[in-house]
């Protein structure tokens, strides 16, 4: 078994939450926030058997669109901007960032 942690837009998050019922893969949703734009998002946990990972990872490419966002201040950049006027910097914004890790152990009490 595997536990997928798939960090998806809020646009996509309904659209995913549907096709993962629609598959019979049991998920749970969280909202999350992104640690460079400080906007929402979405954290999937889905603990999924090994042969069905390839099925959930093609479910999340196919509905999870990247876009473009605009950021209105450069803030990966740690300088001052006193005085200057903040300019927009676009940003793809990936349709999903997807982690798969190892389960131990597995339990419902
Ligand atoms: P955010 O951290 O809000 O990042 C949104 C987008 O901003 C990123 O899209 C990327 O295009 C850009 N970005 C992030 N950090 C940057 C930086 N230091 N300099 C310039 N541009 C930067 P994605 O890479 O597709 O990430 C979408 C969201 O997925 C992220 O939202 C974050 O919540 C999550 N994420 C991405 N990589 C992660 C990682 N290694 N660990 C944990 N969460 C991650």
């Amino acid at each position: 078994m595997k536990l997928v942690l798939a960090i998806v837009q809020d646009k996509d998050s309904n659209h995913l939450a549907n096709e993962f019922i629609e598959a019979n893969i049991r998920a749970t949703k969280l909202s999350s926030t992104g640690g460079f734009l400080k906007a929402g998002n979405s954290t999937f946990i889905i603990g999924v058997e090994d042969e069905r990972v390839e099925k959930t990872l093609d479910l999340i490419k196919k509905t999870c669109q990247s876009r473009k966002q605009y950021v209105s201040t450069p803030m990966s950049l740690n300088v001052s901007l006193e005085g200057q006027v903040p300019y927009p910097v676009e940003v793809e914004v990936g349709g999903a960032t997807v982690f798969v890790l190892p389960i131990e152990k597995f339990q419902q009490y």
